[in-house]
């Protein structure tokens, strides 16, 4: 059951977890900042109000997973799993650091909380289609799987694998969120590989669609209301509709700041941005 959380008091923490992000690109001298901002709403609502997890007791069966697949975004992704109480706030500090458990791909290994070691691309829907199948086979009918998943990734094969394997097995406790920012490490995903129209794409594949503003947290709410309730006997898919680096001028539809490092000054630059969103 999704808790009791207003759509403002997401937005702030959505601007909480956007301020963390940018902390921790700067203790890490760099990071994946792009990706980590535009999908900062949909991690924000999973984790304050949607995901049915526990930090004092991570490992119940019964719980819902979350895999995420653009792996990259760990720097999103730990202060996340940070604010939620499932790892100190002072981790944040080592994040990229030599001999840390928080590097710039995410081990499930290390981090408490985290359901799947991700990075290389394509792999976090299938893993998914196996963990919704393994919670239907053990009976724990109300648990979700999430996978959060990037627009370029969708170039993977192994991801359209997965999708025809979840409408196989009817897997509608199966929810995928394609974070579409429009931009990939190299440039537009129309250029370097188009993906249009994925919406279509997913619902001949044999999911239930929808597309959403994935920067308005009112839509992201909605959004994931209706994956919630989704008894279509089809798995569910979001299209988040985002902006590479939304929050921060500098950042936002940059193909350069895909990754890279916030100096002191760029830092303050980007909390005031944000706290003015
Ligand atoms: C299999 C694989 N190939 C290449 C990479 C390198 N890589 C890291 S991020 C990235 C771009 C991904 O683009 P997208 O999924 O749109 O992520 P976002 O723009 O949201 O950060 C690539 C190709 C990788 N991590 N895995």
């Amino acid at each position: 059951m999704p808790k009791k959380v207003t759509v403002d008091e997401l937005k702030e923490k959505a601007k909480e977890l956007r301020i963390n992000i940018v902390k921790t690109t700067n203790y890490a001298k760099s990071g994946h900042v792009g990706g980590s901002l535009s999908c900062a709403d949909s991690l924000t609502a999973l984790y304050f109000k949607y995901l049915n997890v526990d930090p004092a007791d991570p490992d119940k069966m019964d719980r819902d997973r979350f895999i995420l697949s653009k792996g990259h975004v760990a720097l999103a992704y730990v202060p996340t799993l940070a604010m939620a109480g499932f790892v100190p706030m002072d981790s944040l500090k080592s994040f990229n650091h030599f001999e840390s458990c928080y590097g710039i791909h995410p081990d499930s290994n290390k981090i408490k909380g985290c359901d799947a070691s991700t990075g290389s691309l394509g792999h976090g829907l299938p893993m998914g289609v196996g963990m919704a199948l393994g919670l239907r086979y053990q009976g724990y009918n109300d648990a979700k799987v999430v996978v959060l998943m990037g627009d370029g990734e969708q170039n993977e094969g192994s991801v359209w694998e997965g999708a025809m394997a979840g409408a196989h097995y009817k897997l509608e406790n199966l929810i995928a969120i394609v974070d579409r920012n429009k931009l990939m490490i190299d440039g537009p995903t129309e250029d370097v590989l188009g993906i249009d129209p994925i919406d279509k794409k997913y619902e001949a594949f044999g999911w239930e669609v929808i597309t959403c503003n994935g920067n308005d947290m009112e839509e992201v709410d909605k959004a994931l209301a209706k994956a919630w309730a989704n008894k279509s006997g089809k798995p569910f898919c979001i299209i988040a509709q985002t902006e590479k680096g939304y929050g921060v001028k500098r950042f936002q539809s940059k193909v350069e700041w895909h990754y890279g490092a916030i100096d002191s000054v760029m830092l303050e630059e980007a909390i005031a941005d944000i706290k003015s969103l």
